[in-house]
């Protein structure tokens, strides 16, 4: 009999650095968005109202802090030298690329944080986590650390939860995590098909690839997870992205595809063997059958998709069946408007669609799902794991207090130099370890 289990989901807080400087190539709001003046209250206001709008439906909900930005240890290891305010003067005027990149508050997309692997799963029956190295762009290659201190607080019972160190920080071993990462089954607790999904072949010159922009996943990346969670063949899938969606700016697969439980919502170009994938997952799925629900290019063009963001949706157990989570920006784009009216009048596996505003992310290129690491746990590992950083009424009139109090409404490139912006951000994480009950987990409190 499999065990009762949940799926939590762990959003990041947007932290005060929150800011559009086009870092990521491949990532088209990313890119169009660039220079524009962000609102860092507005932003993390929006997603803890997703948070609370959550939890107060009976789901639960965990929060990830955010990281210590501008990273001043980041830029000493690039040879800068003097007080603070002197390193971020000097990097503002000789390399303000650098100084966008370590001030980026990217880590609030957590479900890059790392990738997950629930006990019913793994060889050793514990809950495995390893941090993505996201490898790919300098500004989130630095994450997986403070990731890697936060989720081991979190999750400190050994005798539940295994942690491993992110792979080798290299573009072979790129690791995006759960953004590439699904999991099908027939109940939580029900044994699982993990679907990992990449992005390339590392060491193979002639496998199939993208050609205008990055593919940030590698087989070999994805093959190394599922070693180190002790994940048999019966629980695995490595299925390859379409080239071409790469190159159409679906720079994750969480951008084009999303299951839950049994079911795997997705855009007909998405894999590069799409029978092949519905096969494999099929075969491996025991105790329910696969329910594809297949987006055709003839009524979403890709295009839409990825400017929607339809597939960047959180597909959740209700209680009248799956909802789906989608951004706003789903109701102004037609072609997906129409396809989620047709969606929920079908009387398919999808009951219900949910708008959830998280605009301020969506224009670096981060959805409802972008902002969430699922993370499924039966009854006694979430008793073992601390409960500091689970939604509730309380916790949200206290972060929403604690944002009013810390962030600005207005941030450009140029504030990012600003020595005060710093201890405005040190100041307030070292608030929130105490409200979240973290333990000493940023590089300035050591
Ligand atoms: O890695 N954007 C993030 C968005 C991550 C979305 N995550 C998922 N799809 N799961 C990225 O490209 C932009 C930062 C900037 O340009 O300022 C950025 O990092």
């Amino acid at each position: 009999m499999p065990k009762h289990a949940i799926e939590a989901n762990f959003d990041g807080l947007v932290g005060p650095t929150h800011n559009y400087a086009g870092l990521s190539w491949g990532n088209v709001a990313s890119k169009s968005n660039v220079n524009e003046v962000s609102n860092p209250k507005e932003a993390a206001l929006q997603g803890l109202a997703k948070m609370k709008r959550l939890a107060d439906r009976g789901f639960v909900q965990g929060v990830l802090p955010p990281h210590e930005r501008p990273h001043i240890p980041t830029l000493k290891g690039l040879g800068y030298t003097g007080t603070d305010a002197e390193i971020l003067a000097r990097v503002a005027r000789d390399n303000p690329v650098i100084l966008s990149a370590v001030a980026s508050a990217s880590c609030m997309w957590t479900a890059n944080a790392a990738t997950v692997s629930p006990s019913a799963d793994t060889h050793d029956h514990r809950v495995h986590f390893t941090p993505a190295n996201l490898s790919a762009k300098f500004h989130r290659s630095i994450e997986h650390v403070v990731t890697g201190r936060a989720l081991k607080s979190i999750f400190s019972d050994e005798a539940y939860f295994a942690h491993h160190p992110a792979l080798p920080s290299v573009g072979q071993f790129g690791d995006e995590g759960a953004a590439n990462h699904t999991r099908l089954c027939a109940s939580y607790g029900a044994p699982g098909v993990e679907l990992f999904v990449y992005g390339g072949v590392a060491f193979d010159d002639h496998a199939p690839g993208p050609t205008r922009f990055p593919a940030r996943q590698t087989l070999e990346a994805s093959q190394a997870i599922a070693r180190l969670h002790g994940l048999s063949d019966a629980h695995a899938v490595f299925a390859q992205q379409n080239p071409a969606a790469i190159d159409a700016g679906v720079f994750h697969n969480d951008v084009i595809a999303v299951g839950n439980g049994n079911v795997l919502f997705y855009h007909e170009q998405a894999f590069l063997d799409e029978a092949q994938v519905m096969a494999e997952v099929g075969q491996r799925l025991s105790g329910a059958e696969l329910v594809p629900v297949r987006v055709p290019e003839a009524e979403v063009p890709l295009q839409d998709a990825v400017a929607s963001y339809l597939f960047n949706s959180q597909l959740l157990n209700g209680p009248e069946g799956m909802l789906l989570a989608v951004p706003g920006e789903c109701r102004e784009i037609p072609s997906v408007s129409d396809y989620l009216d047709r969606l929920v009048a079908a009387g398919g596996p999808i009951k219900a669609v949910e708008v959830f505003d998280v605009k301020q992310s969506m224009r670096n290129g981060g959805g409802p799902a972008c902002l969430r690491l699922r993370v499924v746990l039966t009854e006694d590992e979430l008793k073992a794991m601390h409960h500091g950083v689970l939604m509730n009424d309380a916790l949200y009139e206290r972060l929403t207090t604690w944002v009013h109090a810390h962030y600005r409404d207005r941030l450009s490139q140029e504030d990012l130099a600003d020595p005060m912006l710093l201890n405005e951000c040190r100041h307030a994480l070292d608030e929130l370890t105490g409200i979240l009950g973290l333990g000493m987990i940023y590089d300035f409190q050591h």
